[in-house]
């Protein structure tokens, strides 16, 4: 077994985070600890009520979130859940499972057999479309068999983290890790997870500039190749 970090990221959260922070098992873990942007709403407050150290990330997006985590961690395996309520706390210890089985990357998957994701109930549902298209170029592209390739909710070993040398913003940042791990040939794993409904707060993942972002980082991978 290997050790392992868990990591909370929140920008102002606290209503999901209320309702789940007691179902977060710090237990599973060797560490726990949340990387905050700048919350004015309570969420840090309530951090330090259950104990949980706050990292206080600087500059604002989801990219320098997930590098100031890898940053702090001691764990060999890191585990990144985001407290909004879309993510399923159970699916922790399965995450960590995976990574301890030999994998180097696991994704809680929206979109495979026996998932559902927060569109699944709409007629029309342009997240889940932008989703698959993203992730069916990813596949084509880069020769990969991933089903959803921009979930937050995944884990890593600290090794390839590194390797992947990320330097992304924002919620391209997943998009990204993808991408890069098939080039490098690295070990992927996904299971079925069920995205829920978010709890409160207000998403900051606006459809047009982070659909962009993501385009964006596609196309940039395609050029450089390798050569990261
Ligand atoms: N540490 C950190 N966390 C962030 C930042 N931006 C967003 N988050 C967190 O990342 C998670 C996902 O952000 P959301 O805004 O919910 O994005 P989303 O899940 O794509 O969109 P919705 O669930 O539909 O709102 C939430 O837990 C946010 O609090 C940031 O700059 N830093
Ligand atoms: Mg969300």
């Amino acid at each position: 077994m290997h050790t392992s970090s868990l990591i909370i990221l929140t920008r102002n959260e606290l209503s999901g985070l209320r309702s789940l922070i007691a179902s977060i098992p710090t237990d599973k873990v060797d560490e726990c600890f949340a990387v905050d942007y700048r919350s004015t709403d309570g969420t840090v407050e309530l951090f330090k009520k259950h104990r949980i150290r706050v990292i206080h990330q600087e500059k604002p997006g989801r990219g320098e979130a997930f590098r100031l985590s890898a940053r702090h961690a001691t764990g060999q395996n890191l585990i990144f859940f985001s407290p909004d309520g879309n993510e399923d706390p159970r699916d922790i210890p399965k995450l960590l499972k995976l990574l301890n089985l030999g994998f180097d990357m696991t994704i809680a998957s929206r979109f495979m057999n026996g998932s559902t994701n927060e569109e699944d109930t709409k007629r029309v549902k342009p997240r889940a479309w932008a989703n698959r298209a993203f992730t069916f170029l990813a596949n084509v592209i880069f020769r990969g068999h991933i089903t959803d390739s921009i979930n937050g909710y995944r884990a890593i070993t600290k090794d390839a983290f590194r390797r992947l040398r990320l330097d992304a913003e924002g919620f391209a940042i997943e998009y990204q890790m993808t991408i890069r791990a098939l080039k490098l040939h690295m070990r992927i794993a996904e299971f079925p997870t069920q995205e829920k409904p978010r709890i409160g707060g207000t998403s900051t993942a606006h459809a047009i500039p982070t659909g962009l972002r993501i385009l964006r980082i596609l196309l940039r991978e395609i050029v450089i190749g390798k050569k990261f």
